[in-house]
């Protein structure tokens, strides 16, 4: 019988709101991984648009959940970081890394969006991510948080054209990455989005654009990230994982277009028929 490919993946959990764990771990099971975590922080919800949400830190959890598993010696295939708890878990990953090994690296660092860090970080979280990312074989920011990494000024979407993307991108591999994606590409003049991605090993850029939907919903970031991490765990090439992953998170931002009482997240369960057809399980 062929084995189940085991992945973890350290993240928030944010009680309510769709994004995150609440939406890495079902995508993930989905796509027949099997899916431990690590929580970073234990939110009610996410911070993008509520107001007065709790926030408890599990920072220490981390050395301890890590020195347990290396006890009952568990071995990942991979490892997906998302939106840490505080700065200082950046080093405490790479120290899991260090420990565990696992063959495909995949950090988002989800820190900022808009040209602006999320509510609740400083600046301190951006050498911290930046060390994180080094450590990756694939990082998948988005141009707010590149340009935070990189120092290349931020430019919105729409406002740039392929030479500034190649810059960022090639920053981004020097800086350690093995390959780094970055995600809601648009260029001037352009009604598409897309995602663009550089081998720093081979020099080669594939990238995968599709219709630019007129509405952002919070959370497609992580839908993104859990679907592309998924799809190169399960054996695809980078662009056909970030095909997959970008056709899912339009599908899911269509599925909850008009509906006003879904605002804080996309309605991502009722696209996971197309995600598992996609994917061809
Ligand atoms: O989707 C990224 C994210 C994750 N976790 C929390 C957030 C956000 C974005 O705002 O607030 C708690």
């Amino acid at each position: 019988m062929q084995k189940q490919k085991r992945v973890v993946t350290i993240q928030d959990i944010s009680c309510f709101g769709k994004c995150s764990l609440t939406v890495a771990l079902p995508i993930l099971s989905a796509m027949g991984l099997g899916c431990a975590i690590i929580p970073t922080a234990v939110l009610s919800t996410h911070t993008g648009g509520f107001k007065g949400w709790t926030f408890r830190d599990l920072t220490e959890d981390i050395p301890a959940v890590s020195a347990h598993w290396q006890k009952e010696g568990l071995q990942f295939d991979g490892l997906y970081t998302g939106y840490l708890g505080s700065p200082a878990q950046a080093a405490l990953i790479c120290n899991f890394i260090k420990d565990f090994r696992p063959e495909l690296v995949f950090v988002d660092p989800a820190m900022a969006d808009n040209g602006k860090l999320y509510a609740g970080f400083t600046d301190e979280i951006i050498p911290a991510m930046t060390a994180l990312c080094a450590m990756a074989d694939m990082v998948v920011p988005n141009i707010t948080e590149a340009s935070l990494m990189t120092g290349i000024p931020y430019r919105a979407p729409g406002e740039y054209d392929e030479a500034y993307i190649k810059e960022q991108l090639q920053a981004l591999v020097k800086m350690g990455a093995k390959q780094a994606a970055i995600t809601g590409v648009r260029y001037i003049g352009s009604d598409r989005q897309g995602i663009v991605s550089l081998n720093g090993d081979t020099g080669e850029y594939v990238e995968y654009h599709t219709e630019n939907l007129p509405v952002s919903c919070h959370g497609t970031g992580d839908v993104y990230a859990s679907t592309m991490f998924g799809a190169m765990i399960r054996g695809k090439t980078v662009v056909q994982s970030l095909k997959i992953a970008a056709d899912y998170t339009v599908s899911t931002i269509r599925a909850t277009m008009g509906d006003e009482s879904h605002w804080y997240g996309v309605r991502f369960e009722d696209c996971i028929p197309d995600l598992i057809r996609d994917l061809g399980l």
